[in-house]
């Protein structure tokens, strides 16, 4: 996730869909009152006043901001466990900004100004939407639930990143735990790491079943249903809209993934060694925690970079990611990137801990960004690198004269998260790894085994995504999910869309579901990563075709000014351009996983011949 400290910021657009035409983004200025004040007649001039409103409004939402993001930041790279002095700060932080945002006042003038859209500029319309999107997240008629949902948040953060793992007797990291997945074959081992990785779920279930109703009667309070459709409302859509479109998604690469299942089971069965192949698959066979990425089962011969980048080290990965975003014609990062950030591992003994998800911050909506992460040298946490740095070079770019502080967010979720995955994808392929002299661009390789790992990434997720989590969520927040079905639900997700199934029986004493980062701190937007990887593909078809005039499956966009000059022009609106027509404008097509679907369409041959005479199960 980028962080939108209190659930927001985003690019938020509570009417977006009626509002079809791209904004402009330059136009700032009002035209000018009457030249003549001595005859004017009493009156508004509405677009003086909107612009005289949000330039006070976007000062202070700025300031306040930027404090409820330095406290953030502290609770969360610096959690003691007991310690009440960071979560007391940033409960104390964000509250301020609550008041602000969801204050009475703001939001009559807000509705107020709106009335009079139609003398607006599109840019000054847009702004009061989003401001008044942010409201929702924290109204001031619901000033004591905000207040408890506020403190529930920081408490919920400490937990769950504030726990101590253990495997095999010892602390661990979750890093640790994710190794022992990739790469242990011993199936009892497997099972230890799994359960150990699941062991915060119980810890966090009094505290999520809180959230869900603070979460929802905050938004409540402004007219939205549920948290879910809050969310959903983020991009012009209501919450079934949103699962019709992840629904369809999912249906589109069903088909591959069905291929992949059965590939997977074969193939994982004869690794640990059984006779017998499951109809589904043990979760704990899989090479993550939550089998949303199985691409570390193949080692592409020639292509292996987890010994290239273990030479390396950590620190080269974050410098390489930044290289190549250069390469394209962005700048260097900011020093205070550098001097800021909380990039590698805490050192052994530390007395503390961070939390141990990626993310990238946006601490001033100006030029303060910062990334978290805990990057060890291996492939998973290159690709990582480069997600992370799409973040922070999209706010480096929509921060200009051009996009005012309010709408210094994506055009929306899912484009945030596009842009780096995009180049993560970018610099995994063959001709972009031999141009930087990684691998021996002579040296054969085997472009099917190499589509065939990229599908056990970017397909494997989509059901997890578009599906689990999805599912789950809207289930949790909009339909009141029972308390005594949260785990079961999960599971028959799980099954239903993945092919997964849990390695023993995990009754409502466990919550899986918790143990997933975004359920806690990123409620209800899960699907934006999904859309992403459906947006990256057609950008990346794009850029393949259009720019480079490379096959798509092997590309080199390192050094290409064009390819840089194409996602500029994406990043440089922000939230002030209209996500449709950008993508329309950009690619020339609406949302659709068709560019995904035919990037891995040669592999389907290839898994149905590899896949002859077994037994198919979903
Ligand atoms: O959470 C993330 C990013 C956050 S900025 C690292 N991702 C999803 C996940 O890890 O579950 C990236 C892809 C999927
Ligand atoms: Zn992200």
């Amino acid at each position: 996730m980028h962080k939108h400290l209190l659930p927001l910021l985003a690019a938020a657009l509570l009417a977006g869909c009626a509002q079809k035409a791209s904004a402009p983004a330059a136009t700032t200025t009002p035209p000018p009152a009457s030249s003549e004040p001595a005859t004017q007649p009493i009156g508004h001039n509405w677009p003086r006043e909107a612009e005289e409103f949000l330039a006070n409004y976007s000062k202070e939402y700025q300031r306040l901001y930027t404090a409820s993001a330095e406290a953030e930041w502290r609770s969360n790279t610096r959690i003691v466990p007991g310690d009440t002095t960071n979560s007391a700060a940033t409960a104390r932080a964000n509250e301020a900004a609550a008041a602000f945002n969801g204050s009475t006042e703001n939001i009559n003038r807000l509705r107020e100004l709106l009335e009079h859209k139609s003398e607006l500029t599109p840019l000054q319309v847009k702004q009061l939407q989003t401001a008044l999107y942010n409201a929702a997240s924290s109204p001031q008629t619901a000033a004591e639930v905000v207040k408890r949902r506020i403190k529930a948040e920081t408490q919920q953060t400490e937990k769950l990143y504030g726990y101590e793992y253990k495997y095999q007797g010892k602390a661990v990291t979750t890093n640790d735990l994710d190794r022992v997945l990739r790469e242990e074959k011993n199936p009892q081992k497997r099972l230890a790491a799994w359960e150990a990785s699941k062991a915060v779920g119980p810890t966090l279930k009094e505290g999520l079943l809180n959230l869900r109703g603070l979460r929802n009667q905050v938004v409540q309070a402004l007219g939205y249903p549920d948290y879910f459709s809050y969310q959903a409302s983020d991009y012009g859509m209501t919450r079934e809209e949103m699962m019709t479109l992840v629904r369809r998604i999912n249906q589109e690469l069903r088909p591959l993934y069905r291929e992949l299942h059965t590939y997977a089971r074969y193939e994982l069965a004869k690794k640990y060694g059984q006779k017998q192949v499951p109809d589904y698959l043990p979760a704990h066979w899989l090479p993550n925690r939550w089998g949303q990425d199985w691409s570390s089962m193949v080692d592409v011969k020639g292509l292996n970079l987890d010994p290239i980048l273990a030479k390396k080290g950590a620190e080269w990965q974050v410098k390489q990611a930044e290289r190549f975003y250069q390469s394209l014609g962005y700048p260097a990062l900011p020093p205070v990137f550098w001097e800021k950030s909380s990039l590698y591992p805490l050192p052994a003994g530390a007395t503390y801990k961070k939390n141990n998800h990626a993310s990238a911050w946006h601490m001033d909506l100006q030029n303060d960004v910062r990334s978290l992460m805990s990057v060890e040298p291996n492939a998973e946490w290159y690709e990582t690198t480069h997600h992370e740095l799409g973040h922070i070079y999209y706010y480096l770019t929509y921060t200009n004269p051009d996009v005012p502080v309010l709408l210094r967010g994506g055009a929306n979720r899912a484009y945030h998260e596009a842009m780096g995955s995009l180049m993560g994808l970018a610099a995994m392929q063959k001709p972009f790894l031999a141009g930087l002299g990684l691998v021996d661009a002579n040296a054969k390789t085997n472009q099917t085994q190499q589509l065939l790992k990229e599908a056990l990434n970017y397909v494997v997720f989509i059901p997890f995504a578009s599906g689990v989590m999805s599912e789950w969520e809207n289930a949790f927040y909009a339909d009141n999910l029972s308390q005594d079905q949260l785990n079961a639900r999960w599971w028959e997700l799980a099954k239903q869309y993945q092919g997964v199934v849990p390695p023993t029986a995990r009754g409502e004493n466990y919550l899986d579901p918790a143990t997933k980062t975004h359920i806690n701190d990123d409620p209800a937007q899960y699907y934006d990563y999904a859309l992403s990887y459906v947006i990256l593909f057609q950008l990346h078809d794009h850029i393949s075709k259009q720019i480079l005039k490379q096959d798509p499956r092997a590309t080199n966009y390192y050094g290409n000014k064009e390819v840089g000059k194409f996602l500029q022009s994406i990043m440089y609106p922000g939230a002030s351009a209209d996500w449709r027509q950008l993508l329309r404008d950009k690619t020339g097509e609406d949302l659709s996983a068709r560019a995904m679907v035919d990037y891995f369409q040669p592999l389907m041959a290839y898994l149905k011949e590899q896949n002859k005479g077994r037994k198919y199960t979903m």
